[in-house]
């Protein structure tokens, strides 16, 4: 089994679990700027930066961070969006986390997890996201497409993930307009950036699309690479939980 294939496994776990409990997660209306706007209209690369305490991969990044610190601080840097861990096996994340970021920052808020069933996204709406993720590699076509349409439905900006040029295809077959290319591929962990100019010739710059280049980014050059390739803007975890000065690493 693939690192996703596992983690996919414990979700459906995790979800049978909240379906049996009954649990209902309340109503919250969305305040947040949209991410698909603000992205479109910006003239230069945004960064939406990550809170992450750890990850498959790197184990432990930091694990004690405070939600609401951090996120204060990319907030103060300027990020376009926060986006907020809340697996909790497998990333040390939490709905918590979120709840506490949405309450301490006004701006686009990415609800990051592994999406299979739309009560994940009744819960990511209701702990104060704006946006979800959807990773095309976890999905087939029709809970993917069901997913994207039900998140629309509530409001919620939709980042769909894709890795390679047949993802990039799937992605576009459901008519998403906030694509993002994971430098990293969920099933080997191997991270480059080349994957997103790759990705890149193959996406249809247009008035609709909007284009991200997630992971592996490490300083200025990376940004700029991903700049240089057509991405408006970059999803930061790892280099920014682990910098002293979060408005450095973000000028
Ligand atoms: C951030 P990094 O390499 O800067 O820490 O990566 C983000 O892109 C990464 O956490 C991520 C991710 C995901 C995590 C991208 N897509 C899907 C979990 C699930």
């Amino acid at each position: 089994m693939t690192i996703l294939e596992k983690i996919i496994a414990q979700k459906k776990i995790e979800v049978d679990q909240l379906l049996a409990s009954n649990v209902t997660f309340p109503e919250r209306e969305i305040t947040r700027p949209s991410l698909y706007q603000t992205l479109r209209k910006a003239k230069q690369l945004q960064v939406i930066s990550e809170m992450k305490r750890a990850s498959p991969s790197k184990g432990l990044i930091a694990d004690g961070a405070n939600p609401v610190k951090q996120a204060t601080a990319y907030y103060e840097a300027g990020a376009a969006c926060i986006s907020v861990l809340t697996d909790k096996e497998f990333f040390k994340g939490s709905f918590e986390d979120l709840s506490a970021v949405a309450d301490a920052v006004p701006i686009a808020l990415l609800c990051k997890d592994f999406m299979i069933h739309k009560i994940q996204i009744d819960q990511a709406k209701s702990a104060g996201a704006s946006v979800i993720l959807l990773i095309v590699a976890a999905l087939d076509d029709e809970t993917l497409g069901s997913l994207y349409t039900y998140a629309n439905e509530e409001g919620l900006d939709v980042l769909v993930e894709v890795h390679n040029v047949e993802e990039l295809q799937r992605a576009l077959s459901i008519d998403a307009r906030i694509i993002g290319v994971n430098n990293r591929d969920l099933h080997t962990f191997e991270v480059d950036l080349a994957q997103t100019e790759l990705i890149a010739s193959h996406f249809p710059f247009d008035e609709e699309r909007v284009f991200i280049s997630e992971s592996g980014i490490w300083g200025p050059e990376d940004a700029e690479r991903a700049a240089k390739a057509g991405a408006s803007a970059v999803l930061v975890g790892e280099s920014l939980m682990r910098s002293d000065s979060v408005k450095e690493a973000l000028q």
